[in-house]
């Protein structure tokens, strides 16, 4: 059969993705998925591939039961994983710079809590952002749930990128967390839009979800106005101990068509090829790259697990003809006015 060659159309921004069409999309051929997905990249990117470092700020014993996670207390007994302290402020400063030597343009500070509370430690972390954000490191933070007053102090201290994932469906919500709601998701999402922050929001695929729900997650995501600016494709990962032991290990064109599927109904979004990648060859990584990802987290762990060599990824991007995203000069914009904010809360607050 002759390959179709008939994708070469301006993408547009759309907002109103069906799940129908969506699904659609999963079953094309997946030579003429990617290369849909690749037309709608070259239209919107450049070559670049930003490197995102991670570090965990606070580990270990966070209240919600999220059953893919290690750092859940409720799974803590079988997975040996203890609760720690926020670590020191100077530290955190210390690896964004050694990060943004090694060649990272975004730094993400992540912490176990379900919540955040005003006091000390929230003023450590808006400290963590104020430096990291005068390094010239785009500064992304995930918190857990924030209260508006919350996200606008962040806004403040310069964040650029707010991470909250809505993780997988509507539909199959229930049976990965049942400490929180998908609305509660999808409020502080709307308190970080509504503070001008740009959102990473995505999720995980390889938790016993159908292609149905990963349908689902991206028309979410695609109906939110403007999309989410970054979007994390996670592949599970699959820790000892926690409900999600023992699930096998995505498929490399699962994984492919997801990222390919997410290029296509949000064009502009910076696509994340997130978790998981560890376990994938340098031929599968390439193909992700092909269907529209164009940003790793780099550095040999993400928050309590391992991830690729860095000195192996620089290599990579190099062996592909592509380039690293350098720092620019042009931080996320906190541009929206009073009535363009309560419009997104309300929009973004319908949206489940
Ligand atoms: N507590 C905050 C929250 O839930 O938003 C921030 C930290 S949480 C660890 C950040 C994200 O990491 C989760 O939303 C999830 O998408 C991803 N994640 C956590 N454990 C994972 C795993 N085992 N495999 C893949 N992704 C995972
Ligand atoms: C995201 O979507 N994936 C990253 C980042 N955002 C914070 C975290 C992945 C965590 C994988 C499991 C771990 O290392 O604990
Ligand atoms: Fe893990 Fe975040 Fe869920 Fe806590 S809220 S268990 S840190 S994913």
């Amino acid at each position: 059969m002759t390959l179709n060659p008939q994708f070469a159309e301006i993408a547009p921004i759309r907002h109103d993705w069906t799940v129908e069409e969506i699904e659609a999309l999963f079953a094309l051929p997946l030579l003429d998925l990617v290369h849909r997905a690749q037309c709608v990249h070259r239209q919107y990117h450049d070559d670049t591939i930003q490197l995102a470092s991670l570090l965990s700020i606070k580990t270990g014993g966070c209240a919600e039961d999220c059953g893919y996670c290690p750092q859940s207390a409720h799974h803590a007994k079988k997975t040996g994983q203890a609760k720690e302290q926020l670590i020191d402020v100077d530290y955190v400063l210390s690896r964004a710079q050694i990060a943004k030597e090694a060649g990272a343009s975004r730094f993400c500070m992540g912490a176990a809590w379900r919540s955040v509370r005003d006091g000390k430690e929230f003023d450590s972390v808006v400290d963590m952002v104020k430096g990291v954000t005068g390094m010239g490191l785009e500064a992304c933070v995930t918190l857990g749930m924030l209260q508006p007053h919350q996200a606008r102090r962040l806004a403040e201290a310069g964040l650029h990128s707010y991470n909250h994932n809505l993780d997988t469906s509507p539909e199959y919500y229930g049976e990965i967390v049942s400490t929180r709601t998908y609305q509660e998701r999808l409020d502080t999402l709307g308190y970080v839009r509504a503070a001008g922050i740009s959102l990473c929001c995505g999720g995980i695929i390889g938790m016993g979800e159908k292609e149905f729900d990963r349908a689902s997650l991206l028309r979410v995501l695609s109906e939110m106005n403007p999309h989410p600016e970054s979007v994390p494709v996670n592949a599970l990962v699959a820790v000892r101990g926690t409900p999600m032991e023992g699930r096998p290990a995505v498929d490399a064109f699962d994984m492919v068509r997801m990222i390919a599927v997410t290029r296509i109904v949000m064009p502009r979004a910076r696509v994340r090829l997130s978790a998981g990648r560890s376990e994938m060859s340098a031929e599968t990584q390439a193909l992700c790259f092909m269907a529209g990802a164009n940003s790793i987290f780099y550095g040999e762990k993400l928050l309590t697990t391992s991830n690729n060599d860095a000195a192996q990824d620089r290599a990579l991007i190099a062996r592909l003809g592509l380039n690293v995203q350098e720092i620019t000069e042009t931080p996320f914009h906190h541009d929206l006015d009073e009535s363009a904010r309560v419009e997104q809360i309300a929009e973004v607050s319908a949206a489940s």
